[in-house]
C-alpha cells in the first residue's frame, strides 16, 4: 500500500498534478502497487497575509506552515504502515517530508538525489530561497530544526552545481556525495550500491529518498532549471 500526496508550489504548480492526470497512478497499479491517492493538497490557504523576509530568507512563515502540514500528512500515512510518496513543490518540500519520516523512523537514512546540495544556511544563501536550504535545516547546521538527521545518515547522488560555501559544509561534516562524475564513471547502479554502503551498510535501515527532477539530464527534463 502506498499513499500518494500531491503538493503544488508556485512556479511548478501544475507539474505534479499533471503527472497524476497523465496516468501515474495507473502506471503504479500496473507495477503491482496498491495505491491510495490522498488527493491534491492545495496549501495556498496557508499563505500568510504578511510574510516579510527574515534575514535573507524569503517567505519563511509560508514555508514553515507548509512544512508542518506536509510533515503531519506524511507522518499520519506512515503510521498507517503505508509508504508515502509525495509529489510536488520545490525542494523545500523535503523539510516536511523528511521530518515526517524522521518522526516515525528516527533511524532512517536519507538519499538526496539532486543536481544541487540544497545545504545553504540562512547565512550562506545568496538568493534567500528556502529550497536551497532544506538539508542544512535537517542537519541542524544552524540548530534551527528539531528533527535532526545525522551527517552519517545522509548521502548525495547526482551533484553537479554546488556553491562554494556548501562545499565547505559538506567537507566539515564529512558528508558522502556522489557527483555526476561518479555516475558517468561507474554507472547509476553501482553508485546507488556505493551510496547504500555509506549510509545503510547492512540494508536494514528505513530509507527516505528525496529526488529533485533537476538531477535528470536537462535534455530529458528541460523545464527545471540547470
Ligand atoms: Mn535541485
Amino acid at each position: 500500500m502506498s499513499e500518494l500526496l500531491v503538493v503544488p508550489s508556485v512556479g511548478v504548480d501544475e507539474g505534479p498534478i499533471k503527472m497524476v492526470e497523465y496516468g501515474l497512478i495507473e502506471q503504479l497499479l500496473e507495477m503491482g502497487w496498491n495505491v491510495e491517492f490522498d488527493g491534491h493538497h492545495k496549501l495556498t490557504d496557508l499563505k500568510p497575509a504578511e510574510d516579510p523576509n527574515i534575514g535573507k530568507l524569503k517567505k519563511p512563515r509560508y514555508v514553515s506552515r507548509v512544512t508542518k502540514a506536509v510533515a503531519e500528512a506524511v507522518e499520519s500515512n506512515l503510521r498507517k504502515g503505508q509508504l508515502a510518496l509525495t509529489l510536488g513543490g520545490d525542494h523545500s518540500l523535503a523539510l516536511g517530508t523528511v521530518s515526517g519520516t524522521l518522526s516515525v523512523y528516527p533511524d532512517a537514512c536519507l538519499i538526496w538525489i539532486d543536481a544541487h546540495a540544497d545545504i545553504n544556511t540562512p547565512e550562506t544563501t545568496d538568493s534567500g530561497n528556502l529550497h536551497g536550504c532544506p538539508v542544512s535545516f535537517l542537519l541542524a547546521v544552524d540548530d534551527l530544526f528539531q528533527e535532526r538527521i545525522s551527517e552519517f545518515s545522509l548521502v548525495y547522488i547526482g551533484l553537479r552545481d554546488v556553491d562554494p560555501p556548501e562545499k565547505e559544509i559538506l567537507k566539515k561534516y564529512g558528508i558522502k556525495a556522489f557527483s555526476m562524475y561518479h555516475v558517468d564513471k561507474y554507472g547509476i547502479g553501482k553508485v546507488v550500491e556505493m551510496a547504500l554502503d555509506a549510509v545503510n551498510p547492512n540494508r536494514d535501515l528505513p530509507i527516505h529518498l528525496s529526488f529533485d527532477v533537476d538531477a535528470l539530464d536537462p535534455t530529458v527534463a528541460p523545464s527545471t532549471g540547470k
